[in-house]
């Protein structure tokens, strides 16, 4: 039987583990420098701060303490009115703690800038309506994972200066890893190379099984846009990665940099539970903050393999001999052996749990029910093997016909079996037609029942009163993938609707008035939890880059800072925006990777939109061309209103042309794909400049010249 789904989350386990958790943050952390303000909102009109899409939902809700429907009112930039229209009274909401109404303007379909709504005295922030709102935020959430690589430079021409760092944890003073871990005494007498992946989280953990989930909801981000023919979009150099250019798609460029450790991770042939995964590998104590990972001191430790991080491998590594396949068939089937060793390895090793006793330097992510990443690791293998043995382990489960694999408190890091469920249901398999309906039906049952809750909710919130547990944000975006899912499966727009309002939610339409998406709206997070992006303690650092999440509302008040200042809180205003709360405002990868899925799908045009403002206009002028060869100058101009800092122009060509030798850029071409980097000396074109370069190389015959050219991930005119 599945276990009470109450009981398995590790925030609400018991008062015991609120202990264990402090240990978390029990990091020598300086004190908080200037307490940030408790998050007040600036207006009782809570409207997403960002905006709402032309054909998408346009609600706001409003906390006031009439029982009176009140005339809202739509203004544009002018100040006009555009529409208006009445609230709907909705009184007490539990989980806000306020008294609130809700004012529905989807029906107006303009589009522009600077609308504010405006009930009873009061506005909400400025906000837009246009179709390409969240183009910018799919790539800043995407490229969060970048920023957070281990073991690579993080490089200026690709985040700017101020989020530029030495590439860390590569055996280089006074870093004491990854190239060489030893693991924790007794656990095993030799060292692994577990260089790169992604830090987790504010801190400098890499741990397999939240690293596990993460991945996959960024491969399934593209499979899923693969399906709705969108994969363009997360396509070849669409984000700001060194492997933009490559010919492989820079969302799986940037999950394979996480694939690569997870399978690093793996204890090797030869060693005792070869095939298992090291549950993490963390610093020996906690480190102060703010410290930049290349300065990390600490010495670094494998911990023992667990039965739940075998599993997350095995699931990740077999999600991804599906999805790379097309694109690197060797890297296809490494990820293949690996996910079945791990299989292997975990059926015999059922029950090797990591406890949560294990959290000094480093988080616990104990979890002690694991038949739930069984349930989904098996889920991978079928659907990508359509082997018996999968089918077998599937079918077998109690979570494939339990009623909880999609709990009222989503799915997360500890509770897996829904992400089994979201793969059979969507991925072609050959399990029979009426138990793939009924799988696919457990998904749109489960969509409802957020539906119905958000319906019941003055903030469209998907999660219960009860669910404001550590990251909330993480699972309210992860119901938004379900209900995203229930759309595709089924077609019908209120799923659709409900997943867009999610975003509502994350940008600002809640308890507080808070964005909880650093750089997307005006009263957005900007102090999260993170040991370098922490200008709050060290004005020498920056804050976060834009798009990255906060783990949101807590209402078990699990840090010093949140029990200081939060004390007394309802469960959806238990969040404040100060670097030391990191139970309430840390980041994380498995908050971001739903974030970036949601966005990837709420800038999916369902409708004719606006074309997105050209930032660049290239010309490619042939300017000789002889029976073998040709030269040619690119000359790139800047028509965005911002100045570009280092740029990389990609373009194909057509008729089998290849570089040769280039000036003035450094040009790498790999099959038709070009890639062009500025010289350094050139990195600058201010709004209206150009730049120019030039290419010599070799033609078949016919020399045409390429037509699509991108600047930075945005493609010219
Ligand atoms: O997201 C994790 C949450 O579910 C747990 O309750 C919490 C305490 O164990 O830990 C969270 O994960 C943190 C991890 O342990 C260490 N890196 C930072 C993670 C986000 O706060």
């Amino acid at each position: 039987m599945p276990a009470t789904p109450s009981l398995r989350h590790p925030t609400r386990l018991a008062a015991a583990l609120v202990t264990a958790s402090l240990l978390v943050g029990g990091f020598l952390a300086a004190p908080t420098a200037t307490a940030a303000p408790h998050t007040a909102a600036t207006t009782a009109v809570r409207a997403n701060q960002v905006g709402y899409l032309p054909d998408g939902p346009k609600r706001a809700t409003v906390v006031t303490t009439a029982t009176q429907s009140l005339t809202w009112q739509l203004r544009d930039a002018s100040g006009a009115v555009v529409a208006s229209g009445a609230t709907v009274p909705r009184g007490a909401d539990t989980p806000a703690g306020q008294s609130v109404q809700v004012a529905d303007f989807s029906s107006y379909r303009g589009s522009g800038s600077g609308y504010v709504l405006a009930v009873d005295g009061s506005a909400s922030v400025p906000f837009d309506i246009r179709a390409n709102l969240y183009d910018t935020l799919r790539s800043d959430a995407m490229a969060f994972f970048y920023h957070q690589r281990s073991g690579i430079p993080i490089d200026a021409s690709l985040v700017g200066s101020a989020y530029a760092r030495p590439a860390a944890h590569l055996g280089v003073a006074p870093n004491q890893g990854d190239t060489a871990v030893p693991c924790q005494a007794t656990v095993c007498d030799y060292t692994r190379d577990v260089r790169g992946g992604w830090y987790d989280a504010g801190d400098h953990g890499k741990y397999v099984v939240n690293g596990g989930i993460s991945t996959w909801l960024m491969v399934n981000s593209f499979e899923r846009a693969k399906r709705a023919g969108n994969e363009s979009a997360l396509g070849d150099s669409t984000l700001r990665v060194p492997e933009r250019g490559n010919g492989m798609p820079d969302v799986l460029d940037e999950a394979r940099w996480e694939l690569d450790f997870l399978m690093r991770m793996q204890v090797p042939e030869g060693k005792p539970y070869t095939g298992m995964a090291f549950h993490k590998i963390h610093d020996a104590a906690w480190t102060g903050m703010p410290l930049r990972p290349d300065q990390d001191p600490q010495p670094r430790e494998l911990h023992r393999p667990s039965t739940a991080a075998t599993l997350n491998l095995a699931a990740a590594a077999a999600q991804c001999a599906r999805v790379y396949r097309p694109y690197d068939a060797a890297f296809a089937d490494r990820c293949l052996s690996a996910a079945r060793r791990a299989w292997t390895a975990a059926r015999a090793n059922p029950a090797l749990y990591a406890p949560d006793s294990d959290s000094t330097g480093g988080g616990a992510y104990g979890d002690t029910q694991v038949t739930d990443e069984f349930y989904w690791a098996a889920a991978e293998l079928y659907a990508t093997t359509g082997e018996s043995g999968y089918r077998d382990a599937v079918t077998g489960s109690s979570w494939h016909t339990s009623a909880t694999a999609f709990s009222a408190y989503g799915f997360g890091w500890a509770d897996t079996a829904a992400l089994g469920r979201l793969t059979l249901a969507t991925v072609p398999n050959g399990l029979p037609t009426a138990d793939r309906d009924r799988v696919r039906t457990s998904v749109t049952a489960a969509a409802d029942g957020y539906l119905s809750r958000m319906a019941a909710q003055g903030y469209a919130v998907p999660v219960p009163a009860d669910g404001y547990f550590w990251g909330s944000n993480g699972e309210v975006a992860n119901d938004a993938i379900v209900l995203a899912t229930a759309a595709e499966l089924t077609g019908e727009g209120r799923y659709r609707t409900g997943a867009l309002e999610t975003m509502d939610y994350l940008l600002g339409r809640n308890a507080i008035g808070q964005s909880y998406v650093s750089g997307y709206g005006r009263t957005a997070s900007h102090n999260q939890h993170h040991r370098f992006w922490a200008h709050q303690l060290d004005a020498s650092l920056p804050n976060p880059p834009a798009g990255a999440l906060a783990g949101g509302p807590d209402s078990a008040l699990q840090d010093p800072v949140a029990q200081e200042k939060l004390t007394g809180c309802a469960p959806a205003a238990c969040y404040i925006d100060d670097i030391g709360s990191y139970s309430t405002n840390e980041v994380a990868v498995n908050w971001n990777a739903p974030l970036a899925w949601l966005a990837a799908y709420a800038a999916e045009r369902t409708t004719t939109g606006e074309p997105p403002t050209g930032l660049c206009a290239v010309t490619y002028r042939a300017d000789s061309v002889w029976s073998t060869g040709f030269t040619a100058t690119v000359t790139v101009k800047n028509t965005g209103p911002t100045a570009v800092d280092g740029w990389q122009l990609n373009w194909a060509y057509p008729g089998g042309q290849r570089v040769t030798s280039a000036w003035n850029a450094t040009v790498t071409q790999n099959g038709t794909a070009v890639l062009a980097r500025d010289a350094g000396w050139n990195r600058a074109i201010a709004p209206g400049a150009t730049a120019s370069f030039g290419v010599q190389g070799t033609h078949t015959g016919a020399n045409p010249s390429p037509t699509a050219f991108t600047l930075n991930g945005n493609t010219c005119t």
